[in-house]
């Protein structure tokens, strides 16, 4: 079967491929918006699985291959979940990567309450007004300054606590992503398709 990834973010999308060809073997054939472009969508949702939703619906009706889309947000404890839904724009609309971790650096200050959660919903739709979802979480703490250049996003300041004290970013990609948040949702993902095709073949 055909699929498409309903991300924008370079960094996301190369994740999301990995973890899907380790976990189809071959099933699945991958297109990207850079096969089909599809404009900016905006994402209004007040909930990861709001957006999640709103993106896979938005690029399976303007393209008709099933599509899959990730919403991600770091919900850090003592921010009270921030910054949760708008962890791409924490720092202002645009912001980019060091400007958020900079940010979010400053409004935890030298405080010692440092857990963190990841969390990302991934949400597929392949057929008109239906979807399905899938949710991985890794709970963890915020460093006290950024650390390791591997990954993207917050990547440098979120220690997942498995495995050892690193951040994500001193894991190689493949550590990162068999771990992570999204590996763990898009696992789930692999396996409900695994089972639709085994369907499909009776
Ligand atoms: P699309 O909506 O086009 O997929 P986006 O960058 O807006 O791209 P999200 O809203 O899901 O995607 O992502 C929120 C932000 O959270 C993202 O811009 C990164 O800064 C950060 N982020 C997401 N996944 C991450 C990860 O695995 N590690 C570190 N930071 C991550």
């Amino acid at each position: 079967m055909r699929l498409i990834l309903a991300t924008h973010n370079p960094d996301k999308r190369k994740e999301l491929e990995a973890i899907l060809r380790a976990e189809m073997d071959g099933t699945v054939e991958i297109l990207t918006l850079d096969d089909i472009p599809v404009g900016e969508i905006e994402e209004t949702g007040e909930t990861l699985e709001d957006n999640a939703l709103l993106k896979a619906r938005a690029v399976f009706e303007e393209t008709g291959i099933p599509a899959v889309a990730d919403d991600t947000g770091l919900e850090v404890k003592a921010l009270g979940g921030a910054p949760g839904v708008y962890s791409a724009r924490y720092a202002g609309e645009g912001a980019t990567y060091e400007a958020n971790v900079r940010k979010l650096l400053q409004e935890l200050g030298g405080t010692e309450e440092r857990q963190a959660s990841f969390i990302s919903v991934i949400a597929f739709c392949e057929i008109e007004k239906e979807a399905q979802i899938f949710r991985g979480e890794v709970h963890g703490k915020i460093a006290y300054e950024p650390r390791g250049t591997n990954g993207f996003g917050y990547d440098p300041v979120f220690i997942p606590g498995e495995p050892g004290d690193r951040t994500y970013a001193e894991l190689s990609p493949e550590e990162k992503n068999e771990n992570s948040h999204r590996g763990k949702a898009m696992r789930l993902f692999a396996k409900f398709l695994h089972s639709q095709l085994v369907v499909e073949q009776h």
